[in-house]
């Protein structure tokens, strides 16, 4: 069940960076069948996410905003996450254990990478992720995952996907 709803989420938002999109996706509480005019609702929402000036293109700038906020959120997190730990640590209350030594052994995230999504999928090398940019290779992948070309994955055809991974 994990492994299917995982390849669900995967499926419909995996490829421009991240998280975001995965956040974006309601909570699947059991399988359930997709159609294909379904599926592409999800790809285009998720598109929309990050054409924050909704011009159609997803440009450079954009991807970099995203992925800007997502570190931050990160950040904001990995922070918090610490401060908690060293409260636990730090069982007598006398600040022996220094927030910032703590801290500094924290592992430091990884840089915004804007040019590799947009390498992936700026097939017409124009700089910029168009709607069909973005839509074509998640299409793709539902077209090969749908078995019997209905139009719907099933949730046997997404178990199937779900094994092969
Ligand atoms: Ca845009
Ligand atoms: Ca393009
Ligand atoms: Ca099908």
């Amino acid at each position: 069940m994990t492994r299917i709803l995982l390849a669900c989420a995967a499926f419909a938002a995996s490829t421009i960076p991240g998280a975001a999109f995965a956040q974006s996706q309601p909570a699947q509480a059991a399988p359930q069948s997709e159609t294909r005019a379904n599926f592409a609702a999800k790809i285009d929402s998720a598109f929309n996410n990050v054409d924050t000036n909704h011009d159609g293109n997803v440009t450079k700038a954009e991807i970099q905003a995203l992925q800007t906020k997502e570190l931050q959120d990160m950040q904001t997190r990995q922070q918090q996450q610490m401060d908690a730990e060293f409260k636990k640590l730090d069982t007598n209350h006398d600040n022996s254990l220094s927030v910032a030594e703590f801290k500094a052994a924290a592992r430091p995230l990884p840089a915004p990478a804007p040019d590799e999504p947009l390498k992936r999928l700026d097939t017409n090398k124009d700089g910029k992720i168009s709607k069909d940019e973005y839509r074509a290779p998640k299409l793709a992948d539902f077209d090969k995952a749908d078995a019997n070309h209905d139009g719907t994955l099933t949730v046997a055809e997404l178990q199937a996907i779900a094994k092969r991974q």
